[in-house]
């Protein structure tokens, strides 16, 4: 049986994270575009209302929110609202997901709650997810970042590049090699935490679009990282890493839909708007056909995520229908928002209107959490077998 009510929870979850991201996220998303600063102040609302980190269960603080569903549609809010603080925010439960997945009772005990606490300062804490690096990006399973086996723990050394949240987390989720000849067998997933020496912040990029988030290299630095904040067995990390992804895709995809969405709002009310030809341009075919295709795709998009995160919260298979949903709804977005820009015209290629910084921040999601070319490889694994 087929279905598409949301239930209680999905209304009210979907209800707020929409009041959220039009009164807190729209109002400051060009500023923080122009400024590239971090949003503290926005974050420190949305960690007071339990946005960050509402997948947690309750035990650990969070809201037990633990459905893929639900999450999905909250992200497509939060994406409506602004792709870069949107990016921010779920950078936390990305980085706190490996320990939910594959943590030790201990582990969840020590670092989820914590996470769902403020800092002294009264800023939320942060997590990030730190797995690629200068020459290991599609090829997360080359990593060089080692973790060399000493008395009690590991001593971690290497360059993470492209952390959301890097260097400015309070917990970062590192990957790196025991021994670089096992390829992905060799790789360890580990819970540094801001306690421990060594983690240096680095470079902070300039990006093209969502930048409201803080992107940047983390330096390790002979950092000691005790044994029991390794996550899984010695050589689970490649699969912690992988799983984590599985996990997310979905949720990153329903992300695509909401700039996607945000990018077809603007472009529709502007076309019932602006005359030429003596009417409103949605009245000329070839706008009406812009803007169906557009509002079409966006729908077979959603349902792509809704499927696939709805498999995953069912206990089904559900990496291949991820990768799908995200391939399939990041370069929907791509489309979308440059169609955007096309329909407001001039207009749309200036600053006053935010088709641009719309078409700037989707570009992004043909690139993280797996480009769409690796999307592509892992559905034609499924499809042709993994040999
Ligand atoms: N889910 C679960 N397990 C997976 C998996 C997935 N999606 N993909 C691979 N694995 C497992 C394999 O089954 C294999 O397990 P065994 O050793 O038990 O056989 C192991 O992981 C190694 O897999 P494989 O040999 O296929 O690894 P590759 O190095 O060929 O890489 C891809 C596979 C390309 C799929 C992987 O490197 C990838 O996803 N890259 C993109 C990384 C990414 O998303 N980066 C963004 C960073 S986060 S913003």
């Amino acid at each position: 049986m087929i279905g598409f009510e949301l239930d209680e929870e999905q209304l009210r979850m979907k209800e707020m994270a929409h009041e959220f991201a039009e009164k807190e996220m729209r109002p400051v998303a060009g500023h923080y575009d122009e400024t590239e600063e971090f949003p503290w102040p926005v974050m420190k609302k949305a960690s007071d209302l339990g946005l960050l980190t509402y997948a947690l269960p309750e035990e650990y603080g969070g809201a037990g929110v633990s459905s893929v569903v639900t999450d999905s549609i909250v992200q497509e809010e939060l994406f409506w609202g602004c792709a870069g603080i949107a990016t921010s925010m779920g950078a936390i439960m990305l980085g706190a997901l490996p320990i939910l997945l594959y943590g030790g009772d201990e582990q969840k005990k020590k670092y989820l709650p914590w996470l769902t606490q403020c800092r002294p300062d009264g800023n939320p804490r942060l997590a990030a997810f730190a797995l690629t690096e200068p020459d290991a990006g599609s090829d997360a399973g080359s990593l060089k970042t080692s973790a060399k086996k000493v008395d009690g723990g590991y001593i971690l050394n290497g360059t993470k590049q492209f952390i959301t949240n890097g260097g400015i987390a309070d917990l970062h989720t590192v990957f790196a090699t025991h021994d670089p000849s096992k390829g992905t067998d060799g790789i360890d997933a580990f819970i540094v935490d801001n306690s421990m020496k060594g983690v240096i912040a680095g470079k902070k990029e300039k990006k093209m679009g969502i930048r409201a988030s803080h992107t940047a290299q983390v330096i390790l630095e002979d950092v000691f990282v005790p044994e029991e904040n390794r996550l899984g067995e010695e050589g689970d990390g490649f699969l912690v890493a992988m799983n984590t992804l599985d996990h997310t895709r979905a949720v990153t995809a329903a992300g695509a839909v909401g700039v996607a969405r945000a990018a077809f709002d603007t472009a529709l009310a502007y076309s019932l708007e602006r005359k030429q030809f003596g009417r409103a341009i949605a009245k000329q075919q070839a706008i009406q056909f812009m803007l169906s295709d557009m509002a079409t795709e966006i729908e077979a998009a959603r349902m792509l995520c809704w499927r696939a995160a709805w498999l995953f919260d069912h206990g089904e298979p559900s990496a291949k229908e991820s990768s799908m949903a995200k391939q399939y709804s990041a370069d929907m977005a791509m489309k979308v928002t440059t169609d955007a820009v096309q329909v407001l015209g001039g207009v749309g290629y200036t600053r006053d209107y935010p088709v641009e910084k719309f078409m700037r921040d989707a570009k992004i999601m043909q690139i993280y959490e797996g480009t769409s070319q690796i999307q592509r490889i892992v559905i034609s694994r499924f499809l042709i077998g993994f040999g």
